[in-house]
């Protein structure tokens, strides 16, 4: 086993994952939803996979023996076997740093289960394409598939029982277009319910589910076409569209859960406001508390002030398209 290094870039949604298949087992983590994402360049995780005494996984400079650590190794596991291995695994130390909010919605999972899983197979000496280190990420967790690449990333969710289907890729690069995501933090901390049992909620007991589910198709390929043509007034109807029906999915299962606090609500105003004063951009809002609006590179500046001042705001950072996440075996 060799030490490997790794930098993944976190994603936001533009068209959302919300909901796992039921029709293929739990293991392959296969979205009921396609989706569609900007990798971002200012907040990412690198992780370190190297040999060790025993499992360990350290974050943010502290050992976790929780559930984290738990998922970060059954990922291991994946990926000895993914590498072609028999056996038991080795020991490994897990060293990783997030370079953004953990847990607050910001999708600490997507940069840190693809970062791992670039990091894990390297160090295992696998060889696998991306495409299909993508697929192991989504196991850990779904939307980590998306952030092996930079720029514009398509998950579809696919059909076959197998998950075969299921990969993400690459639309387009980085300087395909010169968007920004103005992220505006509202409030430091943990989110209300994890996002895989807020799924779980949502499908056995939102009576919005099915439409949920059903409309996420043409709103993949409608988003995907607006984004081609570089046409931010369609692309962010359908960003905040998906966006929105996702939540009221959410408030409509029982019991009802909101990852949002009252200066999510004070931020989406005045960014409906200002788009109404000719100010351009679109709102989306993940499983926390964060509002973050797509504009234009000439107006994000203008964006990041007006939401910064507003009372209750933590925090606001302009994020341009993020890299590709990239590996390195160390000597
Ligand atoms: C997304 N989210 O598409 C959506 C929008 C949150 C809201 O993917 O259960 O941590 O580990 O597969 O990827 C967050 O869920 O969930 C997420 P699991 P994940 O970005």
């Amino acid at each position: 086993m060799k030490t490997a290094h790794a930098v993944a870039h976190s994603n936001i949604a533009l068209c959302k994952y919300w909901g796992k298949r039921i029709d293929a087992p739990v293991e392959l983590n296969l979205p009921a939803t396609g989706s569609l994402s900007l990798t971002l360049d200012g907040l990412w995780t690198e992780t370190e996979v190297g040999p060790s005494a025993s499992d360990r996984f350290v974050l943010d400079d502290v050992t976790h023996g929780d559930d984290a650590a738990r998922k970060v190794f059954a990922q291991l596991d994946r990926l000895w076997r993914a590498a072609g291995h028999q056996g038991a695994r080795p020991a490994a130390l897990v060293r990783s740093t997030n370079h953004l909010p953990t847990a607050a919605g910001l999708a600490s999972s997507a940069s840190g289960f693809a970062a791992l899983t670039l990091a894990g197979m390297a160090a295992f000496e696998g060889d696998l394409d991306r495409t299909r280190l993508s697929a192991l990420a989504r196991m850990g967790s779904g939307s980590a598939a998306r952030s092996l690449w930079g720029g514009f990333v398509r998950l579809d969710r696919g059909n076959r029982p197998d998950g075969e289907d299921c990969v993400a890729r690459p639309l387009l690069g980085t300087d395909h277009w010169d968007v920004r995501l103005v992220v505006v933090q509202t409030t430091a901390g943990k989110k209300v319910i994890g996002s895989t049992a807020g799924m779980e909620r949502s499908r056995t007991t939102s009576p919005y589910y099915g439409a949920w589910v059903e409309g996420s198709v043409s709103d993949l390929d409608r988003a995907q076409a607006a984004l081609l043509a570089r046409d931010l007034p369609t692309l962010g109807a359908i960003v905040e569209h998906s966006c929105f029906k996702m939540h009221a999915c959410m408030l409509a299962s029982s019991p009802p859960f909101l990852y949002w606090n009252g200066t999510t609500v004070e931020v989406m105003r005045a960014a409906w406001s200002a788009r109404a004063e000719g100010l351009e951009g679109y709102v989306t809002i993940d499983a926390g508390p964060h509002v973050k609006v797509l504009c234009t590179s000439a107006t994000a500046a203008t964006w990041a002030k007006r939401l910064g001042e507003l009372p209750g705001v933590v925090a606001v950072q302009t994020c341009a398209p993020g890299p590709d996440a990239h590996v390195e075996v160390r000597p």
